[in-house]
């Protein structure tokens, strides 16, 4: 017995979506990002298919997180920096997390991404993902939709989103360059800004550096310069602290440098990362279907109203409630 898993069967439906994709269609690309997105079991086995047949065309794009609190400006600013990379020849992809409410399954974007040069140009595609809750805010799906679109021939691929804490890690585990977008006067937000999230960030933008705020702005990235360096000062890249205005321009060209600056030094250490990356997204994928595959057995089911009750009620301890449910899945699956 080998301990690596079969290859899945690639039936005529995925070979021409990947057929479709690789030329440059975007309705095949959306399929195939729905595809990947799926949570049927009958396309989770396709889906995998058409990844393997995409994976040798990925990983030649750049790929940056961008993160914020909401209302930070994240869209306003990926559509303008977004918009200059078109015009300097490049083709961009932008997944933006969007953060529905995992009960209704319902989305706050809606349509409204804040996006719209960038979503009617043929150069660019830009798709909102729910993220179903999952993951602090990074879909389940993200990584692979990422890959698709680097199957695609983007060459950037930007991954929005709200910055709530878990999500920062998370995107930050699926890139390689990651950008925090603050707000001027956020200087006591630094206080609560967790220093976890700041260890994680590649560049610190202070965005809607114009007009009355531009001044405020400045002393924002002062305290952000000063909290960096203090974390930062043992590493080889020191992350810098930039002024930048999606509304005037300001700033979006040093940006957009300092995130090649960024790429070169990450190079010699870029396979490596990848790779760890790789490996952390399998495990996050098994605890993902682990879990997925225990709400769907009946047995489960049929147990967890009673269990979630006497846990309520101080009855069972949650960790016993855990042990009694995973041995009741287990003991399923053996049968
Ligand atoms: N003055 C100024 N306002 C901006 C700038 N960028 C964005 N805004 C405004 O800030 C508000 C929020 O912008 P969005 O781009 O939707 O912010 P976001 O971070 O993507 O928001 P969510 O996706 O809801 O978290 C909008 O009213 C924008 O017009 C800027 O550079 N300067
Ligand atoms: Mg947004």
């Amino acid at each position: 017995m080998t301990a690596s898993a079969p290859p899945p069967a690639v039936d005529d439906d995925v070979m021409d979506l990947v057929l479709r994709l690789r030329a440059g269609e975007r309705r095949a690309l959306a399929r195939a990002i729905t595809l990947v997105e799926s949570q049927r079991d009958t396309d989770q086995l396709r889906a995998m298919a058409l990844l393997e047949q995409l994976l040798p065309h990925t990983g030649k794009a750049l790929r940056l997180g961008i993160s914020g609190t909401p209302g930070v400006g994240k869209s306003t600013f990926i559509e303008a920096v977004g918009w200059r990379l078109l015009e300097q020849g490049h083709r961009v992809a932008v997944l933006a997390v969007d953060p529905s409410s995992p009960t209704t399954g319902g989305s706050i974007l809606g349509d409204k991404t804040r996006m719209e040069r960038l979503a009617h140009d043929d150069r660019a595609f830009v798709r909102p993902t729910p993220s179903g809750g999952a993951l602090g805010g990074i879909a389940t799906r993200t990584r692979e939709a990422m890959l698709v679109c680097e199957a695609a021939g983007y060459d950037v691929v930007i991954i929005e989103t709200v910055g709530v804490g878990q999500s920062e890690h998370a995107v930050s585990a699926i890139t390689d360059t990651f950008v925090l977008l603050v707000a001027p006067g956020g200087g006591d937000d630094l206080q609560g800004q967790k220093r976890g999230v700041l260890e994680l960030v590649d560049i610190v933008v202070v965005n809607k550096a114009d007009g009355p705020r531009e001044a405020e702005a400045a002393d924002t990235a002062g305290h952000y310069r000063i909290a960096g360096h203090l974390l930062h000062h043992h590493k080889s890249w020191h992350p810098p602290v930039l002024l930048a205005s999606a509304a005037t321009g300001k700033g979006l060209d040093v940006l957009w440098q300092t995130v090649l600056d960024h790429t070169a030094h990450l190079a010699p250490m870029l396979d490596e990362r990848r790779g760890q990356q790789a490996e952390r997204w399998l495990w996050t994928s098994v605890e993902h279907e682990l879990v997925r595959r225990l709400h769907a057995a009946p047995d489960v089911n049929a147990r967890l109203p009673g269990l979630l009750a006497d846990v309520r009620r101080g009855k069972t301890s949650p960790g016993r409630a855990a042990l009694s449910l995973v041995e009741h899945f287990l003991d399923q699956t053996r049968t």
